[in-house]
């Protein structure tokens, strides 16, 4: 078993020391951050969801899933963080209200800051307006949301509502994401781009910074 398997697997047990190890161990053998995240972290995650969905695992069991997921993410934290380069402008990034998944919109943080974005990471269960207050208040022109459960995903056309509503459209700019979220989805409410994953979001909020 490689060594991105073993990830995967010590994740779906909730092992969070052996994923920290292993995933320092690969950094050590030189594999690739991203493709750390993508086939070890990830994947992991992907099954742990699967086998949830299936019954055959329960909450406790995502949760140490989710707490090994971070401590694997704090090891490749540095490394994303090293690629800097000097801010490229402000972006406020939050999950929406009453959804508390905030693994992928952690991920797609990171990835910014990274990319050199000055990320305003407001957490998890953010109200539509606290995303349009922020935005306005620093300045931002762009506004990232996240949701996980089909019954959040509407907070983010809210959230576009908003901003149409207080004549903000053409200055704050929005994408959205998280596994519901499609580009459908995303035409739908208006928003003005859909981030497939942290890869792609980093390519869209360029985009968007930049008009
Ligand atoms: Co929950 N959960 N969960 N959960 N959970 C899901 C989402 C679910 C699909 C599981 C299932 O049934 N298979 C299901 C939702 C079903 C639905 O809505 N139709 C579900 C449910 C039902 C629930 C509860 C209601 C369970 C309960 O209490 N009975 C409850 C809700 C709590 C709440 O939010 N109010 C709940 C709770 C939890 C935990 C707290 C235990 C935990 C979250 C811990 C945390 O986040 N700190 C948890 C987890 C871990 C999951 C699964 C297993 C994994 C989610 C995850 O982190 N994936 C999930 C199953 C699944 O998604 N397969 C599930 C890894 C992460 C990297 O992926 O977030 O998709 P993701 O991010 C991706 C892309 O989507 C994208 O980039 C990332 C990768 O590159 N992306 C963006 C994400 N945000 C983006 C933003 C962008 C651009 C791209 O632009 C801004």
């Amino acid at each position: 078993m490689d060594i991105l398997q073993q990830i995967a697997g010590q994740l779906q047990a909730g092992d969070e020391e052996q994923v920290a190890a292993l995933t320092s161990q690969a950094l050590t053998q030189g594999v690739g951050v991203r493709e750390i995240l993508n086939h070890g972290l990830i994947a992991g995650m992907a099954v742990v969801g699967e086998q949830f969905k299936r019954h055959e695992v329960f909450l406790p069991d995502v949760l140490l899933a989710a707490r090994a997921m971070y401590a694997g993410m704090d090891q490749i934290k540095p490394r994303l963080l090293a690629e800097r380069v000097p801010t490229l402008g402000k972006i406020v990034l939050g999950t929406v209200q009453g959804d508390l998944h905030d693994i992928g919109k952690n991920l797609v943080g990171l990835m910014l800051k990274g990319a050199g974005f000055d990320v305003l990471d407001l957490g998890n269960d953010v109200a539509p307006e606290k995303f349009v207050e922020t935005a306005v208040a620093e300045d931002a022109p762009v506004i990232g949301m996240s949701a996980l459960l089909t019954t959040t995903m509407p907070m983010m056309g809210r959230v576009v509502q908003l901003i149409r509503e207080r004549g903000l459209e053409g200055k704050v700019r929005t994408i959205v994401g998280g596994a519901p979220v499609d580009a459908r989805f995303a035409r739908e409410i208006g928003a003005d781009a859909y981030g497939f994953d942290c890869v792609n979001a980093v390519e869209s909020v360029r985009r968007l910074a930049a008009r």
